[in-house]
């Protein structure tokens, strides 16, 4: 067994968010924890189309994502979130809906020049080429955590060592 919890990944865009989250949630399915990961693909494609990139769409997105993790982790899920989520309010305020201890903030800090030079998709070119308006890290804030439970510097850490900080702050948390 295990305890419900949410996993709050936090980043710039390209610092590898989604690619730890989902090598942890491979790694806490394979250890037969009940999981979820909600990430841009389902939910800023389905239940937050109506929102921007502005702040105030920001913290909606933010807000609305804080309310849907709170009902799996009230069904005993270990959900993971992996968004930017730039605002330290809104990531403030997803951790005062939880419990103590069930809040869990990920710091995936990986440099802007390395995220910039990966450029996976192509959006820093086109945010400093000024076709993508309000672009974290360039055009738009990003409030690095000031005490994130876990901190993983990306240029240090491999990503299976990325994963073995997370389960290994999960286990001595007694969360699995
Ligand atoms: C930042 C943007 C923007 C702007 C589109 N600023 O690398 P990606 O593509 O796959 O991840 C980014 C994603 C960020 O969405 P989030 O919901 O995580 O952001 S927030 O938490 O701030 O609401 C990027 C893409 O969307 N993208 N426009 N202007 N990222």
């Amino acid at each position: 067994g295990h305890r419900p919890a949410l996993l709050w990944y936090t980043g710039l865009s390209g610092s590898g968010k989604s690619t730890i989250a989902n090598a942890v949630e491979a790694e806490l399915f394979r250890l037969g924890c009940h999981t979820y990961l909600l990430d841009g693909d389902n939910v800023r494609m389905g239940l937050n189309k109506d929102l921007s990139f502005s702040d105030a769409d920001r913290e909606e997105n933010i807000r609305r994502i804080g309310e849907v993790a709170k009902l799996f982790v009230d069904a005993g899920v270990i959900v993971s979130s992996a968004f930017i989520s730039p605002f330290e309010a809104d990531r403030a305020s997803a951790r005062s809906r939880l419990n103590d201890g069930e809040f869990v903030e990920i710091f995936i800090d990986t440099p802007i020049e390395v995220c910039e030079a990966r450029d996976p998709k192509g959006l820093y070119k086109k945010a400093r080429a000024g076709e993508i308006p309000n672009f974290t890290g360039i055009s738009s804030a990003f409030e690095s955590p000031k005490k994130p439970e876990i901190h993983i510097h990306t240029q240090h850490h491999s990503i299976a060592q990325s994963v073995e900080l997370i389960v290994s702050y999960l286990r001595s948390k007694q969360i699995i």
